[in-house]
């Protein structure tokens, strides 16, 4: 089979796009759409023609993979107006999801039936760009500008229903048989003849329409080109004829794929699909059974875990061995049920299920059935060995016993069990129902079939699993220390807590470091600290936080930490005792203090990520540079459009990463900035990352 084919049905002929696995619209398909558009046309007996698609999906858009790559004709605008063209009724018939550029085929289409789970949007703003296919010419028209704004600047699909209201689509089928019912539905259209979109015009918009979009976008899409883009290119389609919006939007189209942005967006697209394929475990490999879990633990990390595993629809008991420790955990899950109800995320009937195969014990009882048991207990080596060596007396063979340390190894918890190939290490984020992350550390002796199996469970509850090494901190917490690190040197050197976190959240950071600090407790930070016997002989390494830790300031739970706080109030608020016991402390260390510019800031602790990240590959702690990528953007709020830290290196140029490195080693000293060895290589060849 071609990638697009055609058949003739009584007097209407069937295209349909057979390109495997969700029929982009790659040369060929477009190639063949054009082609058979045309045979269609010349073809006497033809009255209608219908588009399909073969597989799981209607197109999911354009070939991303052909993005950034020499253009191939025909061009999708071209093949575009060439369907809308057509003089005999060509109907698109969807299932799954018309994306993008297969929604703009839809659009080009003179009618469109859509099957009733399907869903049809213009999901382009997530990769940095906006349709570039007339989409933004020919959506307005059909269902309004505000309507369509609001499509293309969140980017999500709508439900067949919902897109028949909007008028995005004329019919939903509602059999399983949507050819049958688009062929019913073409004899209409037979009688009608083509309707063409770019006939139509935009009706009326609200007074106040586009700057409303305008200040939906500032506070979401900082420093976000395409979404300002998106909305110009929507006025012009209220204001100027349709040839006109349409080479607009080309030239708009053509700046957004230029852009650095959508370059790290579309790496990030793919990144975060690649993760899942580890070399070395084949797909022959599968996943063990993840029905039941027994999560140790009852704080707010396993509390977390366990309803986030409830909401994926395991069963789950959630273990203390404190009484009230375990009825604070309880209560916790069913609070983060009752607030999913209140804030209209799951229905009470949803609830209610969870809460039914929820459970809570103060021994191991239901260890013994578990699929998967989790421990989450607070970091302390002694204390996760006993616990593994009591579960690997009760648990069934085959069941998987991870344990949530950020920062411990893994065999050596693992040697406390008779087990070891059956122990792995599943890092979850805080808050872990909400966190994307799931960093997946396996042991030497991990089984493949409990890797696949953790990659699973993070599918199964919507997060992204990657699979690291074990070292200390793994992969994203080692990482945090240099960063980190340079924070707060930077702190003794002149720059203001505020100013440090305001210049790496304009450059895209979720939240600045101190922010973060004081969000997440200095204390949690201080203990494992504390708990390592590695840490460099250095008066200044961390010593901001641990003089606020030691007086009390723990972040926002005391209400004082970095900032200040309100009572009641997340609000960070600079504090001039802060900047005092910064200064007091820089003179007594005789650190001189300076004027401390933004770039500074952002290569100090970019590159240190960078410098450390390399380390991490050449030790083979991340198999590649992608995965440390899709760990940074999910786990730790790095700027998706910068495609995360190593994507990030590779854009600016490994060789100028390497030559500041080398710099700063001169300025600083080599104990934090001697350049990795794989930095260098690459740095002094013009390799990078991505190309390893
Ligand atoms: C666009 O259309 C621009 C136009 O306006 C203008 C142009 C001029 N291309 O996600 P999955 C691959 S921009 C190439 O795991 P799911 C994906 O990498 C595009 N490949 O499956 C993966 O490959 P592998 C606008 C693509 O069922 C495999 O398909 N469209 C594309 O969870 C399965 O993907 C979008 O942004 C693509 N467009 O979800 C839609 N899409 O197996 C992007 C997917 O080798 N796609 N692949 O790892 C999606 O949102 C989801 O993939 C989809 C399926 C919902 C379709």
């Amino acid at each position: 089979m071609s990638a697009v084919n055609i058949e003739r049905h009584g007097r209407i002929s069937l295209i349909v796009v057979d390109n495997p696995p969700v029929n982009a619209l790659s040369q060929t398909v477009r190639a063949g759409l054009e082609k058979y558009i045309e045979e269609a046309e010349a073809d006497v007996e033809c009255d209608a023609i219908i588009i399909s698609c073969a597989g799981r999906t209607f197109i999911a858009g354009a070939d991303i993979k052909e993005f950034g790559k020499p253009p191939l004709e025909p061009f999708l605008p071209d093949v575009v107006s060439r369907i809308e063209a057509c003089e005999k009724p060509v109907i698109a018939a969807i299932h799954g999801t018309a994306l993008g550029g297969g929604f703009e085929i839809a659009l080009a289409c003179h009618y469109r039936i859509a099957h009733a789970t399907a869903a049809v949007g213009l999901p382009e703003v997530h990769l940095g760009l906006l349709p570039g296919a007339s989409g933004t010419q020919r959506l307005p028209r059909l269902v309004g500008a505000g309507q369509a704004m609001a499509m293309m600047l969140s980017g999500k699909p709508v439900k067949a229903r919902e897109a028949l209201e909007l008028g995005a689509i004329d019919r939903v089928a509602d059999s399983d048989d949507l050819l049958a019912e688009a062929t019913r539905f073409a004899e209409d259209c037979i009688k009608q003849g083509p309707r063409r979109i770019c006939d139509m015009k935009v009706a009326e918009t609200e007074p106040g329409v586009f700057e409303t979009a305008r200040k939906e976008i500032a506070g979401k899409s900082r420093g976000l080109i395409s979404p300002e883009l998106i909305i110009q290119c929507v006025e012009k389609a209220t204001s100027g004829g349709f040839e006109e919006g349409l080479a607009f939007e080309r030239e708009r189209f053509l700046e957004c794929m230029a852009s650095p942005q959508s370059d790290g967006l579309r790496h990030a697209f793919f990144a975060e699909r690649q993760v899942g394929k580890v070399p070395g475990i084949g797909k022959a490999v599968s996943s063990r059974s993840l029905e039941s879990a027994v999560v140790i633990g009852a704080g707010t990390m396993g509390s977390g875990i366990a309803y986030a595993c409830l909401s994926a629809g395991m069963s789950v008991t959630l273990v203390d061995n404190d009484d009230a420790g375990l009825a604070r955990g309880v209560k916790s899950i069913e609070n983060l049920f009752s607030g999913g109800v209140q804030r209209g995320k799951i229905s009470e009937a949803d609830k209610e299920d969870g809460l039914n195969r929820f459970s809570s014990s103060l021994g191991y009882g239901n260890v013994a059935d578990a699929d998967i048991i989790i421990e989450a207990v607070f970091e302390n080596m002694a204390i996760k060995k006993e616990i593994f060596g009591a579960i690997d007396k009760i648990a069934k063979p085959g069941a998987i016993l991870a344990t949530n340390t950020s920062t411990l190894s893994i065999d050596e918890i693992a040697a406390a069990t008779g087990r070891p190939g059956d122990v792995i290490g599943l890092h979850f984020f805080s808050p872990a129902h909400i966190m994307r992350l799931l960093e997946i550390v396996r042991g030497e002796k991990t089984a493949d079939d409990v890797i696949v199996s953790s990659l699973e469970l993070a599918r199964k509850l919507g997060k992204v699993g990657v699979v690291v090494g074990n070292c200390f901190g793994f992969v994203g917490n080692r990482m945090l220390y240099c960063y980190a690190r340079e924070s707060q040197f930077l702190l003794l050197e002149g720059a203001a807590p505020e100013f440090i976190d305001q210049v790496l959240f304009d450059w895209g950071m979720a939240m600045g470091p101190n922010a973060v600090g004081d969000l997440a407790g200095l204390d949690v930070g201080y203990k494992a600290r504390k708990e390592r016997s590695d840490l460099p002989d250095d008066p200044r390494f961390y010593r901001v936080a641990d003089m606020l830790v030691e007086m009390g300031r723990y972040g926002q739970k005391t209400g004082k930490g970095m900032y200040l706080y309100e009572a009641g109030s997340r609000k960070p608020l600079p504090d001039p005792e802060v900047a005092k016991l910064i200064r007091d402390e820089a003179k007594r260390l005789g650190v001189a203090r300076r004027d401390i510019s933004a770039e500074e800031i952002i290569e100090r602790c970019v590159y240190a990520l960078i410098n450390e990240g390399a380390r991490i590959l050449d030790e083979g702690i991340a198999r590649k540079s992608a995965d440390i990528d899709v760990i940074w953007m999910n786990g730790y709020g790095f700027p998706r459009h910068r495609g995360g830290p190593m994507h990030f290196a590779d854009t600016i140029g490994t060789d100028r990463v390497y030559a500041t490195i080398c710099e700063f080693r001169d300025r600083f000293g080599p104990l934090y900035w001697e350049p990795s060895k794989l930095l260098k290589e690459l740095g002094t060849s013009g390799g990078k990352f991505a190309d390893l």
